[in-house]
């Protein structure tokens, strides 16, 4: 019985016939963990249509020789990566596109001799993007505690706290319940810094009648965790209340339809119409979502630029927000498996409509 990181590596070989490649190059460090279930710094791949080698150096010798699947070159000053695959029979080396640093491949076309450098985009990140059981379990449980820590803030979270504070604190409390890591940089802006979809927290202290907006995530065996939730402090005027109703709807009625099967952009307009309809248009700016997996932000993805289908097992964020710049913002987001019938939301312990602190 072969494992599962076998059962992967044929299904990437099975596809360098129809990219017109003899074998792919892969330095990406997912890519590489998709396919070693480990993460090493100064690890790469070279699979061939019969073999697949590490090539790494002293320092995660054991650890690749663990790696009973793969064959392992151990790399040094005289047997680089390009000794490797000068050495090898094959002519067409496949490199990855968006991930091969240029020096590399200006490196590999100038030194290879009777070898093509083709670059290729996607087939590894396409192998990912559908989760197998195991995979969707750990982002299960990373999402669980990243649920859970929002519980936890809305007992911390008071007049007078930092953002700053706050994030170490909603960092802390789900490292020590089973987290292993951060999934990104946490995003606690309060007041009118809320309107940066992406803002850094700061000094600032929360304050009577500001949203505040948490984005953040933990994660589980390298799977990552993404939600957001927006709370009030003290008291919601009208205007927030309005949007952040709107919002609500738009992220619901996305959970309520989205499934397999549908387009990427088609997910979006969704929960875009909603928001236009309400008129708040031109003030949700990004994409409804992306996947996310051993990176936070994968294949594929909800938005006005992806006319292409969403697989089932698929793991999707679902995050509308509207953002009125000085004022405020507001953005809802839950984690979801995408199936045939519909979704199964990851995020259901944290409650979505408006709680006021
Ligand atoms: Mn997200």
């Amino acid at each position: 019985m072969k494992n599962k990181y076998e059962q992967r590596i044929e299904r990437l070989q099975a596809k360098f016939a129809a990219a017109g490649i003899d074998g792919l190059y892969i330095n990406h460090i997912e890519n590489v963990s998709y396919f070693t279930g480990k993460k090493g710094n100064d690890c790469t791949l070279w699979i061939t249509p019969t073999r697949a080698t590490i090539l790494t150096d002293f320092r995660y010798r054991e650890m690749a020789q663990e790696l009973t699947w793969l064959n392992f070159y151990e790399t040094s000053g005289t047997a680089r990566p390009i000794d490797l695959l000068q050495a090898c029979p094959y002519k067409k080396i496949g490199v990855e596109r968006d991930y091969l640093p240029l020096s590399d491949y200006l490196d590999f076309t100038k030194k290879l001799e009777g070898k093509e450098i083709l670059p290729v985009e996607g087939l590894v990140e396409d192998l990912r993007m559908v989760k197998d059981e195991e995979e969707m379990e750990l982002t299960r449980q990373a999402e669980e505690i990243s649920a859970r820590a929002f519980l936890y803030m809305l007992d911390y979270l008071k007049p007078g706290v930092t953002e700053r504070d706050a994030a170490v604190e909603l960092e802390h409390w789900m490292l020590t319940h089973g987290g292993e890591g951060i999934s990104f940089d946490t995003i606690c802006v309060s007041g009118a810094k809320s309107s940066y979809p992406h803002g850094v927290p700061g000094d600032k202290k929360i304050e009577d009648g500001d949203f505040v907006t948490m984005d953040y995530g933990t994660m589980v065996g390298g799977y990552h965790a993404d939600m957001t939730r927006t709370v009030a402090i003290g008291h919601a005027t009208d205007e927030m209340k309005k949007v952040y109703e709107t919002v609500r709807l738009a992220q619901q009625t996305c959970c309520d339809k989205i499934h397999a099967g549908m387009k990427g952009d088609e997910c979006h307009k969704i929960a875009a119409d909603i928001i236009a309809a309400a008129g708040y248009g031109e003030y949700f700016g990004h994409g409804l979502g992306h996947g996310t997996g051993l990176e936070i932000h994968e294949s594929p993805r909800f938005s006005p630029l992806y006319p292409k289908t969403i697989p089932e097992n698929t793991i999707m964020s679902i995050e509308p927000g509207i953002y009125l710049p000085g004022k405020f913002g507001v953005r809802i987001e839950d984690l979801c498996i995408v199936k045939a019938d519909g979704i199964i939301n990851l995020t259901l312990t944290a409650p979505k409509e408006l709680i006021i602190i």
